[in-house]
């Protein structure tokens, strides 16, 4: 076995935390070689239920499992961590204008960032999943002046995972036969989910499907899935989303497998025409601990509009918080 790695999730007594916990501890995000010590960050007033949450991890006896570490101080949570999950968040309530939500979010990824960059490893991986994503992302991301800015990642994963899954469904296929789609910009409804480059089972998918099942439903599905979960379930996908932030974080640790990408929220470099800084989903391939955005790919002009207008979106949320990224 290798020595521990540190791993702090936030929101930990919440229902992503619930799906997510016991998988990172069972060895599902970085090998079954890889002993976790979790670091479980809560506001005080859900301690108890995350004291629960340690009585069950405790009860799991797993074997990779080293330490757990229970805390509301994110200066202890975040203390010597390669590995942060941002999954608390504030969600939207009654009457809350965007503006609100970003600002009430802010509040808490602008602390979290300056005690990441206080106290995590140099080289931590932080994946922030809580909503939105991409633009709390960045503000951590500009709280942490002393970090790496590519520390600093956002979850598009989820997103690609219902695509390759949709694909499959279409084409009586699996989803482990679908290759190269994308999913650029933000974690939001104008995501662009792309499969101009994508294969299935080795054949070009336009081949496989009709031009307008992709534009008039292909899309419209994979941006509205969580609406669509939401209605069904009566409550926001979680195990999914857990499963999803897993798949992510071990790909960039671990790496992608070769003739394929994954798409993740990265700082724009300012490839394909997008503002550098942006934390925006492209398609990365993963190796060595680091990922590198797919070059050269063609972007024609229906790809080109809807990767412009989702980068909007993106520009409007972070002039929205333009105070809180000093
Ligand atoms: P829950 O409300 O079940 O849990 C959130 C937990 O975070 C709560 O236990 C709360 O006490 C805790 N929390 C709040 N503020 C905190 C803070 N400052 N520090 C530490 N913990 C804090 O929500 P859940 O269903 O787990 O979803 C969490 C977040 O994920 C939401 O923002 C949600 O919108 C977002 N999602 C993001 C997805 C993505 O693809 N990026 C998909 C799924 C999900 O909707």
């Amino acid at each position: 076995l290798k020595p521990p790695v540190r791993v702090a999730v936030t929101g930990a007594a919440g229902q992503i935390g619930y799906a997510l916990l016991f998988r990172i501890a069972a060895g599902d995000m970085l090998g079954p070689d890889q002993p976790v010590i979790l670091h479980l960050l809560e506001i005080t007033p859900a301690l108890p239920a995350a004291q629960g949450v340690v009585m069950e991890l405790n009860d799991c006896a797993f074997p990779l499992l080293a330490g757990v570490v229970t805390t509301d101080d994110p200066n202890v949570a975040f203390s010597d961590v390669d590995f942060a999950l941002l999954v608390g968040a504030r969600p939207r309530g009654p009457g809350m204008e965007r503006k609100d939500l970003l600002e009430a979010n802010g509040a808490i990824f602008g602390p979290q960032g300056r005690a990441l960059n206080k106290h995590a490893k140099r080289d931590v991986k932080v994946l922030v999943v809580g909503n939105p994503a991409n633009t709390n992302a960045l503000i951590a991301q500009a709280n942490a002046p002393d970090l790496d800015p590519r520390c600093f990642t956002a979850m598009m994963r989820l997103d690609h995972n219902r695509a390759l899954s949709l694909l499959a469904e279409q084409t009586d296929t699996h989803s482990t036969g679908v290759k190269k789609v994308t999913i650029w910009g933000n974690h939001s409804a104008t995501q662009y989910p792309d499969i101009s480059q994508a294969t299935i089972d080795g054949t070009p998918a336009a081949q496989k499907i009709g031009r307008d099942w992709y534009e008039t439903t292909f899309i419209p599905t994979v941006q509205q899935r969580g609406a669509a979960i939401i209605k069904a379930r009566g409550a926001s996908s979680a195990a999914s989303a857990a499963s999803a932030a897993i798949d992510h974080m071990r790909n960039w640790a671990l790496g992608t497998a070769d003739g394929d990408w994954v798409s993740m929220g990265i700082p724009s470099d300012g490839s394909y025409g997008i503002d550098a800084g942006l934390i925006y989903g492209f398609p990365v391939t993963c190796s060595g601990g680091t990922y590198t955005i797919v070059p050269n790919l063609p972007v024609d002009d229906f790809s080109r509009r809807l990767m412009d207008a989702t980068a909007d979106e993106l520009r409007g949320e972070r002039d929205a918080v333009k105070a809180l990224l000093g």
